[in-house]
C-alpha cells in the first residue's frame, strides 16, 4: 500500500513530525482522519499508522482506566493528571464516553476542563463516542492511541467495562487499572469469576467513604490469584479523588508496572500483540467467526500477524482482501 497522501489529505510524514512536536492542530487533524470513513481518509490513515507504528518504541506510557459505570474513573483520571503534570509529564486523554445519564457521571473531558479552566498546553483531551451503552471501545481507539503515544508522555484511555472481550481497554494499554467502588460486592464477585487476570492494577475509589472502602479493598486483595516468581502481581490501591489520598501512590504503581514491562523488554511485544488482536477483531466484525476460521482461525491469525508484523491498518487491509478473494472463490457466501 502506498504511504503517500492522496490528493486533498494531509501528508502522513509531515503530520507525524508535527504530532511528535505536540502541535495541537496536527494531533486533532490526525485523530479526525482516523475517525473518517471516506476512502481518501482511509488511505491517509493507513500511511499515518504505518509511520506511527514504525517509530522507535515510544517512551509514552499508555494507561487504560476501566471499571463499572460511576465507579469514579473520570474523577480519578483527573486527579492522576494533576500528579503527572506536577511531575512535568505531558498527558493525552482519550475518553470513551458512554455518557450514561444513569450514573450522573460527567464526561471526562468536561470534568477535566472544569478542573483546569485556564487550559494547559501540555494536556490534550479527546472524547470518543463509545460503541454501545456499555462503553465498548470503538475500532478507532487503537490507532488513535498511537497518535497520542507519539505526542505525550502519558496517554490515558478511560472506558466503562470490565473484561468483556469486545470492550477491553487492556487490548490497547500497556497498563490497565480497574476502578472498583466501595461495597460493590457484585463487582468483586464478577472479578473473582475469571477476569482477575486482566487488570494490572486495581484501585478502590472513594476511599473517603472510610471503612466500607477498606473492606472492599481487603476483599479484592484477597481474591487476587498468586503469580509465579517474576510475574507481575496486581496490587490494590485505595484512592480518593475527592481528598487526593492514595492518588500519588497509584501513580507510582503505574510507574512500577511500566518499569517492570521495560525491564523485561515487554512493551514492544505487548503493543504488537494488541495490534494483532485489533486486526483479528476487525476481521471478525466484518467476516464473522466463520470468515476468521477461513483465514486460519483467531489464534492462527494472531500468530501470523505476530510473525509477519506490519502496521495494523495495512495488515488489516491485506487480510480483508485475502478474505474477500476467498469468498469470491465460493460464490454467494459472503455475509
Ligand atoms: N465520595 C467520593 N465520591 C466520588 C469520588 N470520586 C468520584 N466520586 C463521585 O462518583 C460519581 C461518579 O464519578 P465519575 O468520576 O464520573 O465516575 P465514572 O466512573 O467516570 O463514571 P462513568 O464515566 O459515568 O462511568 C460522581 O458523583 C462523583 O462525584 C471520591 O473520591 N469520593
Ligand atoms: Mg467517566
Amino acid at each position: 500500500m502506498s504511504l503517500a497522501a492522496p490528493a486533498g489529505w494531509p501528508d502522513p510524514a509531515t503530520l507525524v513530525e508535527a504530532i511528535r512536536s505536540r502541535d495541537r492542530s496536527a494531533i486533532a487533524e490526525a485523530l479526525n482522519v482516523l475517525d473518517d470513513r471516506r476512502p481518501g481518509a482511509r488511505a491517509c490513515a493507513a500511511g499515518l499508522t504505518a509511520r506511527l507504528a514504525a517509530l522507535p518504541a515510544p517512551g509514552a506510557h499508555v494507561i487504560g482506566i476501566t471499571g463499572p459505570p460511576g465507579s469514579g474513573k473520570s474523577s480519578l483520571a483527573a486527579a492522576l493528571l494533576g500528579v503527572w503534570r506536577e511531575a512535568g509529564r505531558t498527558v493525552g486523554v482519550l475518553a470513551i464516553d458512554p455518557s450514561s445519564p444513569r450514573t450522573g457521571g460527567a464526561l471526562l473531558g468536561d470534568r477535566l476542563r472544569m478542573l483546569r479552566p485556564d487550559g494547559d498546553e501540555a494536556v490534550f483531551i479527546r472524547s470518543l463516542a463509545s460503541r454501545g451503552e456499555l462503553g465498548g471501545l470503538s475500532p478507532e481507539a487503537g490507532p488513535m492511541s498511537l497518535v497520542m503515544a507519539a505526542a505525550f508522555d502519558v496517554v490515558v484511555v478511560e472506558t466503562v467495562g470490565i473484561g468483556q472481550s469486545e470492550t477491553d481497554v487492556s487490548e490497547l494499554a500497556d497498563t490497565t487499572c480497574c476502578v472498583v467502588q466501595p461495597a460493590s460486592g457484585d463487582t468483586v464477585q464478577f472479578l473473582k469469576s475469571g477476569i482477575m487476570e486482566v487488570p494490572d492494577l486495581f484501585a478502590v475509589s472513594k476511599a473517603d467513604l472510610g471503612a466500607l472502602a477498606e473492606r472492599t479493598a481487603r476483599e479484592l486483595q484477597g481474591s487476587i490469584p498468586g503469580r509465579p516468581e517474576g510475574e507481575w502481581t496486581a496490587g490494590v490501591t485505595l484512592v480518593s479523588a475527592r481528598s487526593g489520598a492514595g492518588v500519588a501512590e497509584l501513580a507510582r504503581a503505574f510507574g512500577s508496572h511500566r518499569a517492570w514491562l521495560d525491564a523485561g523488554g515487554k512493551v514492544g511485544e505487548r503493543r504488537r500483540r494488541h495490534q494483532a488482536r485489533w486486526v483479528s477483531r476487525r476481521l471478525r466484525e466484518e467476516f464473522g467467526s466463520q470468515g476468521v476460521e477461513r483465514l486460519g482461525g483467531a489464534e492462527g491469525l494472531v500468530a501470523e500477524l505476530l510473525r509477519e508484523h506490519g502496521p495494523p491498518l495495512t495488515r488489516h487491509e491485506e487480510l480483508r482482501r485475502r478474505a474477500l478473494s476467498l469468498y469470491a472463490g465460493s460464490e454467494g457466501e459472503h455475509p
